[in-house]
């Protein structure tokens, strides 16, 4: 069954406790970024471990080998299960997250292709394709790709083969969760769960559209 990760990009951490509190039975893993971090500190990882879920730290680290080294280490240090980098960075500074996520059992993922409009001016034309078959060589866990193109999701999938495919943009920016869910192995949701009246409802709606 495809996955279900609830982006909890919500800056004020008594409600993004309370949300997740809420959402965490119903959920496979919870991704937490920059806008929840910065608000309320990288400790949140460690309040929010007791809902054992997997945590996945989306810091799309960008930087050289020796600087993700020590930003992977601080994340996975924090108690998070999972680690996203970009792939633009090159094969060494892949690696460097790769390999932390490694010495920690833990998992990294590569961002292939974004799922915003304006993604497409530089992921496009066949640095996505790149970025995906690099992910392979430096023998990351999976890659991100965008729901909102679910073509290029396909074309994506041929490159990376069985490794693990995690999918953003369901929802809020237009991505349909039933037919990105029959090609990846998690859909990341945000907005269309934390900003619902209910987002448990929220969260079975999509739930339901994962075995559609
Ligand atoms: O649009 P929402 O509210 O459903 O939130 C989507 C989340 O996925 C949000 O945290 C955003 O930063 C992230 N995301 C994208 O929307 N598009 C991308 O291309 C990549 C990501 C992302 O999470 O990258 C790492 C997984």
């Amino acid at each position: 069954m495809t996955e279900l990760i609830l982006a909890l990009d919500v800056t004020d951490k008594k409600q993004a406790l309370k949300i997740a509190e809420a959402c965490a039975p119903h959920l496979d893993a919870i991704k937490l970024g920059y806008p929840l971090i910065l608000s309320s500190g990288l400790s949140i990882a460690g309040e929010l471990e007791e809902l054992d879920k997997p945590l996945i730290a989306d810091f799309k680290v960008a930087d050289i080998p020796n600087t993700n080294k020590l930003i992977a280490e601080q994340v996975f240090d924090a108690g998070f299960s999972s680690i996203i980098c970009h792939g633009f960075i090159g094969a060494d500074a892949i690696r460097a997250c790769v390999d932390v996520a490694a010495d920690y059992g833990g998992a990294c993922f590569v961002v292939a292709e974004m799922s915003h409009p304006g993604a497409t001016a530089f992921f496009h034309g066949g640095t996505a394709e790149k970025i995906a078959a690099l992910a392979v060589e430096c023998e990351a866990d999976g890659i991100i790709a965008p729901a909102t193109r679910p073509e290029r999701v396909t074309i994506l999938r041929e490159i990376v083969g069985r490794r693990k495919i995690l999918s953003p943009g369901v929802g809020a920016q237009g991505g349909d969760a039933s037919t990105v869910a029959k090609l990846v192995d998690g859909i990341i949701v945000g907005r269309a769960i934390y900003e619902a009246k209910d987002p448990v409802t929220a969260i079975t709606e999509f739930s339901a559209a994962r075995t559609a």
